[in-house]
């Protein structure tokens, strides 16, 4: 059995991203890996991938939603980050060749104006640094054999990060945020339906989340980032060949081509 250290599963997340590799969850061999382990084992993926010459572009939140906590079975919110390799332009396609068993789910987006620091950021004072909301659909991909990992594993990979679009709708802060609804659709059929209740009472709640649990690693939110509030419903395969739609009542539209069959 190996022997992981917390640089040792940085190294065979990243090795299983580039390969298109899945594998069983790293609790099961190391047990007392913890969620602050996850966020070292985190941190240190970003730093390699900073290194490679990626850009941050923004942070994300998981398992806001009762939908996305029940069906992978964790039920603590968290952070990871995103990049600009995993930005899509609209229209752009699944990225498959890249992508182990990629899924789709709609999310609320923030894009910053202000910098914003914590601690004890409420989620009124975290929208009053808000620039722009839109409607986006995150592409989820999990390093992790059929999803199944502890809240410690799923950290440790930058929450199944793979790729995210965001719509070309521009509202307020002041928009309703709660009552803002979304329905996904696979090739034309409506398979959930949520809103932005679902993100925690409220995506501005999520905002409010990130910031404070980035301050207790002395992080800040960055002026133009774009933050992924969570998966407002479950997320859909997004099978080769199919189209899905992300349709929000106010934020317009996010269509995604799944790509090609290899
Ligand atoms: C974890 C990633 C969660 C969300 O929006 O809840 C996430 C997963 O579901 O694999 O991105
Ligand atoms: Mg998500």
């Amino acid at each position: 059995m190996t022997t992981w250290t917390e640089d040792s599963v940085a190294t065979e997340l990243l090795a299983c991203e580039a390969e298109r590799r899945d594998r069983t969850k790293f609790t099961d061999e190391w047990p007392e890996l913890d969620v602050a382990a996850g966020y070292r084992i985190q941190s240190e993926t970003l730093r390699r991938r900073l290194d490679r010459g990626e850009k941050i572009t923004g942070v994300k939140l998981g398992l806001t939603s009762v939908a996305k906590q029940q069906r992978m079975g964790v039920d603590t919110p968290l952070v990871a980050w995103l990049t600009d390799a995993m930005a899509l332009e609209t229209g752009q396609p699944v990225p498959q060749h890249a992508l182990i068993h990629p899924r789709v789910e709609p999310e609320i987006v923030f894009v910053m104006r202000d910098r914003l620091v914590a601690p004890g950021v409420t989620a009124e004072q975290a929208l009053a640094a808000v620039g722009t909301v839109r409607a986006g659909a995150e592409v989820i991909d999990s390093r992790y054999r059929d999803f199944k990992f502890t809240a410690a594993d799923v950290v440790a990979d930058n929450a199944s990060s793979g790729a995210y679009v965001l719509g070309g709708v521009e509202r307020e802060p002041g928009m309703d945020l709660v009552g803002e609804s979304v329905e996904v659709l696979v090739d034309g059929e409506v398979v959930h339906k949520a809103t932005g209740a679902d993100v925690l009472g409220n995506p501005a709640e999520a905002l409010a989340l990130a910031v404070n649990d980035l301050a207790t690693r002395g992080l800040a939110i960055e002026p133009g980032w774009v933050v992924l509030t969570g998966g407002m419903s479950d997320a859909v395969y997004a099978t080769p060949g199919s189209t899905v739609v992300c349709r929000f009542s106010t934020l317009g539209e996010v269509a995604l081509d799944c790509g090609s069959p290899e």
